[in-house]
């Protein structure tokens, strides 16, 4: 009797699971394992369900399985129990079906199993089935814990995707060392840049309150391979380098620990000075060398596995080692000197431009940095954004991969999205990684942003993030912005991975298996972000937007103290023409590239018309190989913009009874709004060069809905982040 009860509970609480009672809100992430509940999925539903019990009928541990092996196996086997039905059995000894995890060290036997372990090197893994002891079994493979952890969501993830688990045959290794987010986050708990409400470090309750927050970040960066994050703002406050703050830090490395992840804080240049102990923070002073050394030694003491400093310097009134007469290579080098004792590294950002150089903004940081090539510490990473602006919808790639071979660059990627719309635009952004890593920056001919990033055996490799995450119950703001966490993770681990085939990844776990729906989510995601590119900056303009908050558009905005602050500065559009001279005849920034790019990008005719305003200054007049004249085809491009968000919403629409009620209201409600802004954008950006170019809208445009007047008067006053 009491065994009926029991199954007719867990029945009914089946049945409200898989009707839409359920909430859906996006706080589990990608890592549902679960379709969300929709009749038409009952049948993938029960396909996961008999793979997963027949392929995952128990875990195979080590006998003393670490702390992060542990983590690996909680998280097998919650996902196991909730795609099969069935708690699995953790043994330590091999049954039939069972899920393996071993290293060389934890099972000998995997050496007489030819495995390409070696191909997996310290932090990858093999998946594989096999037979062991007679055995049937699936083996998650690594030469480490690392890899058992890594390789433990991998399976999840085949698992959650569909692959054929009985086929399964992987083996992964990261391409980059280092793959990190880099949290934008202040002591108040305010987000630079954040549009995902407050930071997620809730420093008042550290280090006592250990969050149950941390711990899911923990998980959802780990099943992407992120293994290290800076806490704090590169703006950063030097108070956070002080013994209750550590203290703070300490606490939350000790919950990311397991999940490989280790803890970096961004330093501020001046904290000798301004926390007292030097009169100022001149890196060749010996009492800063030794301030630095001791900082170091006691957050060690604190944070044994530290990772090191991120350091924003001499750049937008940062203190830097340039306030005392000294170069990048001097401070940077310094630093690195006192974490070198601790296997610590120095990220040096290479986000420098100033109000007292004259030169076009765009060439500073290399004018700044290449003459530097070789000078940094061996533990220096120099950290580059992906264009030579600032993380605009498109950029060409920064002319600095590339221009210094001894040097280690790594790749900084905004992830969110501070000039794409904030958290309501759906803007999905493995296009955008992967057109900058797959740029060749023909130093030499084949030499991608991706393969200089990846570097060459024994120096430390970079790509990072700046996070999108804060405390909304969906992490990010909306549901996609989830996929640019997720692609931003993927694409570290791998370079070389498309965007598109990560989307789908990303699909399949967040919404649905069916192909016919991965297929139209798909497709509205791939062409998002050249969605906005066109709404917003079409044809290589950039940095139209307002004033400081950075939400909507400026593109008359031209009062600003500092020149290069100034939308005017980037376009400047006349009565005779638009764009940025940056060929030959111009700021010749375009030099700074290798010879067949700058003789590409430094004549209009061959330049790509998505960069060709970046480049090119032309006459409004002039006429492109689409047989339109420069102004008419920015028109075009507005409105082509403005198109692509209507056909979102009508793809977004034919979605409704594939998605569950509340995700599909919500990413309903954020699309009307992106259409209203797409709008704003179009008719404001029109509006403002007629004003200038004086010419006609071409016939058949959708006339402007007000006069430039009204939209130079609209004030966006309380903009977030
Ligand atoms: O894009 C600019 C942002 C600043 C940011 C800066 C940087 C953290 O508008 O908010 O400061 O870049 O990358 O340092």
């Amino acid at each position: 009797m009491k065994t009926m009860l029991k199954a007719l509970i867990s029945m009914l609480l089946l049945a409200c699971k898989a009707t839409s009672a359920w909430a859906e809100d996006g706080h589990e992430l990608w890592l549902r394992y679960r379709e969300a509940p929709a009749q038409a999925r009952a049948q993938t539903r029960a396909q996961t369900r008999a793979q997963v019990r027949t392929q995952a009928r128990a875990l195979v541990v080590p006998a003393d399985a670490s702390p992060m092996v542990k983590v690996a196996v909680d998280e097998l086997r919650r996902g196991v129990t909730q795609m099969s039905g069935r708690e699995p059995a953790v043994v330590t000894v091999p049954v039939d079906g069972a899920l393996v995890l071993a290293t060389p060290a934890s099972l000998p036997a995997l050496n007489t199993l030819g495995l390409p372990l070696a191909a997996a090197g310290a932090e990858g893994y093999v998946l594989r089935s096999a037979t062991l002891a007679g055995r049937h079994v699936t083996l998650i493979a690594a030469n480490g814990e690392r890899g058992l952890l890594y390789g433990s969501f991998a399976w999840l993830r085949a698992a959650s995707i569909g692959v054929d688990l009985a086929q399964l045959d992987q083996v992964s290794a990261p391409k980059l060392q280092w793959r990190m987010l880099n949290h934008w986050d202040n002591a108040d708990r305010s987000v630079e840049r954040g549009y995902a409400g407050l930071s997620i470090w809730d420093w008042p309750a550290l280090p006592e309150v250990r969050s149950t927050r941390y711990v899911d970040y923990a998980r959802a960066n780990a099943s992407l391979g992120i293994n290290a994050t800076v806490l704090n703002n590169v703006n950063a406050k030097a108070q956070m380098l002080t013994g209750p703050w550590l203290a703070k830090v300490a606490a939350v490395a000790e919950v990311l620990r397991p999940y490989g992840i280790r803890v970096f804080l961004s330093a501020r240049f001046s904290a000798p000075k301004d926390l007292g102990g030097c009169a100022g923070a001149d890196p060749l002073d010996p009492c800063v060398r030794a301030w630095w050394k001791a900082k170091a030694d006691e957050i060690y003491a604190r944070v044994p596995d530290f990772g090191g400093f991120l350091v924003k310097a001499n750049s937008e009134g940062e203190p830097g080692p340039g306030d005392y007469g000294r170069s990048h290579v001097d401070g940077a080098n310094m630093l690195a000197a006192a974490l070198q004792p601790h296997h610590g590294i120095v990220i040096w950002r290479a986000f420098v431009y100033s109000e007292t150089d004259a030169s076009d903004r765009a060439k500073q940081a290399y004018s700044e940095f290449a003459p530097l090539d070789g000078a940094f510490a061996p533990n220096v990473i120099v950290q580059v954004k992906n264009g030579a602006i600032d993380f605009q919808p498109r950029e060409p790639f920064h002319p600095l991969f590339g221009a210094m071979p001894r040097t280690v660059l790594g790749l900084e990627v905004q992830i969110t999205k501070e000039y794409l719309g904030f958290a309501s635009h759906l803007a999905y952004l493995g296009p955008l990684f992967e057109e900058v890593l797959r740029a060749d920056t023909y130093r030499p001919a084949g030499a991608t942003v991706a393969s200089i990033i990846e570097g060459q055996g024994g120096r430390p490799s970079l790509m990072a993030g700046v996070v999108n995450i804060g405390m909304d119950r969906n992490w990010t703001g909306s549901e996609f912005n989830q996929a640019n966490w997720y692609a931003f993770g993927r694409m570290a681990w791998d370079p070389e991975l498309s965007a598109d085939a990560v989307a789908r990844e990303w699909i399949a776990q967040t919404f649905s298996r069916e192909p016919r729906v991965i297929d139209a989510i798909a497709r509205l995601m791939m062409g998002s972000r050249e969605a906005v590119v066109n709404y917003m900056t079409p044809l290589g303009l950039h940095h139209l937007m307002a004033t400081g908050h950075h939400y909507g558009p400026g593109p008359w905005v031209s009062d600003l103290a500092r020149p290069e602050w100034n939308p005017t500065y980037y376009h400047k559009a006349d009565a005779n023409g638009i764009g940025f001279p940056r060929d030959a005849t111009g700021s010749n920034a375009v030099g700074q590239y290798a010879p067949e790019l700058a003789r590409r990008w430094g004549d209009a005719r061959t330049t790509p018309l998505e960069l060709l305003l970046w480049f090119h200054h032309l006459s409004w007049d002039e006429r492109l190989s689409t047989g339109r004249t420069v102004w008419e085809e920015l028109v075009h491009r507005y409105d082509a913009g403005v198109q692509s968000v209507v056909e979102m919403r009508q793809q977004w629409e034919a979605l409704r009874p594939d998605v569950d009620a509340q995700r599909h209201a919500e990413t309903a409600a954020f699309l009307a709004i992106q259409e209203r802004e797409a709008r704003w954008w179009r008719d404001a950006c029109i509006a403002y060069f007629q004003s200038v170019s004086g010419r006609p809208l071409p016939a058949g445009v959708v006339p402007l809905s007000k006069t430039v007047e009204q939209y130079r008067a609209i004030q966006s006053s309380f903009a977030p982040g």
